[in-house]
């Protein structure tokens, strides 16, 4: 019999319990583990191909450093060593604030990705700070920073308590949800309608989520807050507001009634190109369910009106009563959050409390936009970016004009990439360091459990052992201390016992905390023995909502109790607690936040205009991720999924067969033609991550079908504002026979 391990699926939002099957130290299958507290058994084809992925001949096994132009496997040793003079030759040459970080998607997805990248960038006290983020969902963050004046808040659809569901520009039967987790989320959209809810669907495309829709409204792409806009206006006209227990916690209410004036559904129905009278029945039937949510996603958020979008929809959900209730949008509460402390009083929150160098872009939760880089990179003067550390991503194929990062990092002094591939982007590096496989890995969801639309812990320790090489949280705990220029015969955990000390020590001295007034010796001496990242985990769950406060609640959550429930901790239903994260002035929620009002002007301005011409949108693909699951024989058989879909009538048009020339502002591509009678006409779709034909990248079978860049179609110009969101849905492109 093979052993088998339990390990949380890493691939996606949905963080699935996977059951592992072990012979001989190596993963050779995975299922569903069925006594998952949280997923409950349930599995997708990314999560069944987890073998393949953990053994994927490609991943990197040892470190390359760049030996006369050329990347060579070298030891540990002598790549950390690498490394440190690389960074460290950078800072003494140009200062700290000279080296850009771009982080990528699955650090989201990683214990190490979640513990050790903001040690890195104080570190080099750097504000040249990259991520995924800014492709992504950044207008969220700003939507809820200025609303509730918590930009980590998230406001999630209680998916399975709801009567009445809007699901807007997300297509969570592929994606497997995100912003909201939820294993087997398709499984809940059906139970939902089921138990007699009812499901409406946003979306420019008839895709698999539309399919299970009640209603299905196809708009114009990038015209989602126009529409939620309009719904608001009705909501006014029609005397449908209903704030329920918060109507006294509510500022801005009458200036976002005068604001909405301008979007009737009259007003908005052309740029929308969705029916005024569907607009209408939304707005009534959001206000005659007994529980309903508005959950938006991607086409909501990576669009020109992307934090305008993010607002209206909590907005929606805020006037129909729904917000913080169960059944409407609710607030998670994770296990290693702080435990919420009596109110101090808020300070708000804002962006912009410093610029990008070029294009004076404002910070964004301490970040720049991800499409300012290659220019930050390229442009002469203080503060110009010399050496780059990348982290789990891929920016050249991830954002807009892959071309022009590709030739900016090529000019950079050094590189550093913490990525188990060569692709795209680490092909540039002069040191890569690769993490070991999933398998050898710890996970816990820091990120994700913020999310998900019930709460629960879960911890995997590595499933099998390292062999001899550094895991990731090492191998960050390396760069951070070779930037303090302290050697490599110091311990790594000196990195953790450091954050240990400091976070026990402001504990102890903050009044609500759980260990006020505690010494801090006696705090740090219950913690287990081992590696310093479960050190920190345990602490975090002690500190946290449902923690033991280091034995001062004694049946509370310690390391030590979730590793004794290998199926996870289920900790109930979401609940109501949005006195537990506002953190505006006002101590109200902000409906009407002066930024956010300030941009309605651009999209009342937009509303004149309806240019017509094709828009291109993304797709995403139920065997793929992003950029880098192309290289699995199992997710990449089948046919071409790098296509650009169109309607059959527009196809008819444009005089478009089989193959087509699509020309952006930021290039031109030749791709295969499929097409598609369920996607609205004037739109066509092509997927992202695509694009493997660079020399110099190590993924074999992804090379062999590498299908086309689409982000090569657009040049980043476009950027939501008030977020530096790139806008990736809606891109004006000519398409003509290829
Ligand atoms: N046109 C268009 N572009 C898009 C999107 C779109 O919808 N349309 N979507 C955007 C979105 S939502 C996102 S999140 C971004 C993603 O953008 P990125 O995060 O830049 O790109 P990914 O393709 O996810 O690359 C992930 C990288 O992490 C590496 N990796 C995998 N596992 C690990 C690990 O355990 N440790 C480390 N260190 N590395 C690991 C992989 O090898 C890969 O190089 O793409 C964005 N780009
Ligand atoms: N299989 C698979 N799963 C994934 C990923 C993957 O690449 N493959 N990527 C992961 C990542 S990083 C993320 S962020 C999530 C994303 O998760 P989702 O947001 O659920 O996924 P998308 O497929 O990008 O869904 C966006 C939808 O918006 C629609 N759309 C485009 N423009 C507009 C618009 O202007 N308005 C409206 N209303 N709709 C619009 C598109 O047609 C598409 O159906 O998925 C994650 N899960
Ligand atoms: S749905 Fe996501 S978390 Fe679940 S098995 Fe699939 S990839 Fe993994
Ligand atoms: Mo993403």
């Amino acid at each position: 019999m093979p052993d088998t391990a339990l390990r949380i699926c890493p691939l996606c939002e949905a963080t699935c319990g996977l059951t592992l099957t072990v012979e001989a130290d190596r993963v050779t299958g995975a299922r569903g583990d069925r006594d998952d507290v949280f997923s409950a058994g349930f599995i997708c084809p990314k999560g069944a191909s987890f073998a393949e992925l953990d053994n994927d001949p490609d991943r990197l096994t040892a470190p390359l450093v760049r030996r006369d132009g050329v990347l060579t496997e070298v030891g540990w040793d002598e790549a950390f060593a690498a490394a440190a003079a690389g960074l460290g030759g950078a800072v003494a040459r140009h200062g700290g604030p000279s080296v850009g970080m771009y982080l990528g998607n699955p650090n989201a997805h990683t214990v190490a990705g979640s513990l050790y990248p903001p040690l890195i960038i104080r570190a080099l006290g750097t504000r040249q700070v990259f991520s995924a983020s800014t492709l992504d969902q950044m207008p969220k963050h700003v939507a809820l920073g200025l609303m509730f004046g918590s930009p980590g808040a998230f406001t999630v659809p209680d998916l399975d308590r709801t009567d009445y569901l809007v699901v807007i520009g997300a297509n969570p039967l592929v994606s497997n949800g995100s912003l909201a987790t939820a294993p087997d989320f398709g499984g809940r959209l059906r139970a939902l309608r089921r138990r007699g809810g009812r499901l409406v669907v946003v979306d420019p495309a008839r895709t698999r989520t539309a399919e299970l829709a009640d209603v299905h409204l196809a708009p114009r792409p990038g015209t989602d807050a126009a529409l939620l806009f309009a719904v608001v206006a009705v909501l006014f006209d029609e005397n449908l507001v209903d704030l329920g227990h918060f109507s006294d916690d509510v500022a801005g209410l009458e200036q976002v009634r005068e604001l909405a004036r301008d979007f009737t559904p009259e007003s908005v129905a052309a740029f929308c190109g969705v029916d005024a009278d569907a607009i209408r029945g939304l707005a009534r039937e959001l206000a005659a369910a007994p529980s309903a949510a508005v959950y938006g996603r991607m086409g909501t958020s990576t669009v020109e009106f992307g934090t305008l979008g993010n607002w209206l929809v909590d907005v929606v959900n805020v006037l129909t009563g729904n917000l913080d209730r169960p059944g409407g949008a609710m607030f998670p509460l994770s296990a290693t959050a702080p435990a919420p402390r009596p109110r101090r009083g808020g300070r708000g929150w804002g962006t912009g409390r410093w610029h990008s160098r070029v294009s004076g872009h404002p910070e964004v939760l301490s970040e720049l936009p991800v499409t300012a880089l290659a220019e930050e990179i390229e442009t002469p003067g203080e503060g110009q970016i010399k050496a780059m550390i990348t982290i789990a991503g891929n920016p050249v194929l991830s954002a807009p004009d892959g071309n022009r990062l590709d030739r900016a990092l090529d000019g950079v002094d050094f590189m550093v990439s913490v990525d188990p591939y060569l692709n795209e982007t680490t092909r540039h590096a002069d040191v890569v360091l690769p993490p070991p496989p999933p398998s050898r890995s710890p996970h816990f969801d820091f990120a994700l459990n913020g999310l998900a639309i019930r709460n629960n812990a879960r911890y995997s320790p590595p499933a099998l052992p390292l062999s001899g090489r550094p895991d990731e949280a090492e191998i960050l705990s390396r760069i951070t201390l070779a930037l303090y220029g302290i050697g490599q015969d110091a311990d790594p955990a000196m990195v953790d016992e450091q954050v240990i000390a400091t976070t026990l020590a402001k504990e102890s001295a903050d009044p609500g905390s759980p260990v006020a007034g505690r010494a801090v010796d006696e705090l740090i001496a219950q913690l287990p023995p081992g590696r310093g990242y479960e050190r920190r985990l345990d602490m975090m769950l002690r500190l946290g909502a449902y923690g033991d406060a280091f034995g001062a609640r004694p049946d509370g959550l310690t390391l030590d109790r979730l590793e004794a429930a290998p199926h996870g901790v289920d900790l109930g239903p979401l609940r109501p607690r949005l006195h537990e994260v506002l953190r505006t002035a006002s101590g109200r929620i902000e409906l009407a936040p002066e930024p956010l009002v300030a941009d309605t002007a651009r999209l009342r301005a937009a509303l004149t205009s309806v240019p017509d011409g094709l828009l291109l949108i993304g797709r995403r693909h139920l065997r793929s991720n992003n950029s880098w699951m192309h290289n699995l024989p199992a997710l990449s058989g089948g046919t071409n999924r790098c296509t650009l879909r169109l309607h059959p009538a527009d196809a008819a048009d444009l005089g478009v067969t089989d193959t087509a020339r699509v020309k952006g502002p930021g290039g031109e591509l030749v791709v295969p033609v499929e097409l598609d009678d369920g996607i609205r006409r004037g739109v066509a779709s092509l997927p992202h991550g695509w694009g493997h034909d660079r020399s110099g990248t190590g993924q074999r079978v992804a090379a062999a079908a590498p299908g086309v860049n689409a982000n090569q179609l657009n040049d980043g110009a476009m950027l939501d504002p008030l977020s530096g969101t790139a806008v990736l849905n809606g891109i004006p492109v000519l398409v003509e026979p290829g």
